[in-house]
């Protein structure tokens, strides 16, 4: 029997749990809470465990294997070069992209909204210049437990450089960590089969908790959105692929598809990471060395769909609570948001934190932020998978400009 792709699993999980958890929340709210606590909230944590356990060590060894792979330690700087000022640009586009459609659309003035009852805590959000400062792990082992994903790259580049000046002496080291790499990936493909009831937990909760009601009253905030994260996919990355990289991009689209579905149900990047390195190896030919150094570094400093929701929602309560914004306010919208994006891990919520940071900015009022956590949690789904689909476009792109020489550094080592 044809065996059925990954990607029609998960899919299948994705369209089934939303339809039962949509379905059920409107016909038997009285069900849904049982079955959402005793079912579909178990499946999506289960699923949600066992590739967030295999994080840290597959991002650990893999940066490592990543920077040795790459051999010397110009081409690190020239790939870490790149791959840094295209997460700036493309970041710098997508908020421009979001800035641009709201204030078009305006949102904001689509309904009377609440604001006298709009609140939002504003929880300790990253200072940027203190993340960047303390992106050197003084404990590398606490970054491992913390799970401090900046900190865990930099001390693989240290280990990964260390190897390579060492060579021939720390063969055996290479080795091992080679083999603890395919263990992890090995572990991915198996945590991978539970995909589909996980997908299926994750968004039976989401979508079934959110209901119809958020979707409605920020029906034109939502469609924005939406439409700046398909503007930004099609033209940035479509024509990274098409253009920098010289591929066809519904090439690209379709078979990054199946990392796209799990950071869609799991709305973390970084939960994502070992699927969307084992695509871009597998199915998009990224050699180990680039997508192991672009990739976590991207689910990290990289997030274009979230930046995309910070324009929208800066000008969508800008537009709520009246306020005109200068294009001086609006030049410090986009730097704020792109250096937010550095300071902060990919983790579920994460960008409503940063968005606090970016109204505050602008000095507008944070309580505004009360206006879109309603329907926050379905957003945040779509814009992690934008996230990750650019980290992916950079590494195809850097494969393709750099891959001949990566390979042939392989080509010696083999
Ligand atoms: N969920 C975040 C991520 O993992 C994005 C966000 O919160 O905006 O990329």
């Amino acid at each position: 029997m044809k065996k059925t792709s990954l990607t029609v699993k998960v899919l299948s999980g994705l369209v089934l749990g939303a339809i039962v958890g949509l379905l059920i929340n409107l016909f038997a709210p009285g069900a849904f809470e049982n079955l959402n606590t005793y079912l579909f909230v178990p499946l999506g944590q289960i699923f949600l465990s066992l590739i967030k356990m295999l994080v840290v060590p597959l991002v650990l060894f893999s940066i490592i294997l990543g920077t040795t792979g790459l051999g010397d330690p110009a081409k690190l700087g020239r790939i870490g070069f790149k791959t840094i000022a295209y997460f700036l640009v493309t970041t710098t586009i997508a908020i421009l992209i979001g800035l641009g459609l709201a204030a078009v659309i305006k949102p904001g003035l689509a309904g009377d909204f609440d604001l006298e009852n709009a609140s939002f805590e504003v929880e300790e959000a990253p200072a940027v210049a203190e993340t960047l400062l303390n992106i050197i792990p003084a404990n590398p082992l606490a970054a491992m437990t913390e799970g401090n994903m900046l900190q865990i790259i930099v001390f693989a580049v240290f280990v990964g450089l260390a190897l390579t000046a060492l060579g021939e002496k720390t063969r055996g080291v290479v080795k091992l960590i080679e083999q603890g790499n395919e263990i992890m990936m090995y572990l991915v493909g198996l945590v991978m089969k539970f995909a589909p009831y996980g997908t299926f937990g994750l968004i039976a909760t989401a979508v079934g908790s959110q209901g119809f009601s958020a979707m409605k009253a920020m029906g034109s905030y939502m469609v924005v959105i939406l439409a700046a994260l398909l503007i930004h996919a099609a033209f940035t990355y479509g024509g990274t692929i098409a253009f920098l990289a010289k591929k066809n991009p519904i090439w690209f689209f379709k078979k990054f598809a199946p990392a796209m579905t799990v950071a869609f149900s799991t709305s973390s990047s970084t939960a994502t990471l070992p699927v969307s390195m084992e695509v871009a190896q597998r199915d998009l030919g990224v050699p180990k060395p680039i997508s192991s150094f672009v990739q976590p570094l991207g689910a990290t400093i990289n997030m274009d769909g979230t930046a995309i929701m910070q324009g929208v929602a800066t000008m969508f309560i800008a537009q709520a609570y009246g306020v005109d914004l200068t294009a001086i306010e609006l030049a410090t919208v986009v730097l704020t948001a792109v250096l937010a994006s550095i300071g902060t891990a990919g983790v579920p919520g994460v960008g409503l934190i940063m968005l606090a940071m970016v109204l505050g900015s602008v000095n507008l009022p944070v309580a505004g932020i009360g206006l879109v956590i309603g329907i926050d949690r379905l957003l945040d789904m779509t814009r992690t998978a934008i996230n990750i689909s650019g980290d992916a476009a950079c590494a195809v792109y850097v494969a393709e400009t750099e891959g001949k020489r990566v390979l042939k550094t392989e080509e010696v080592e083999a």
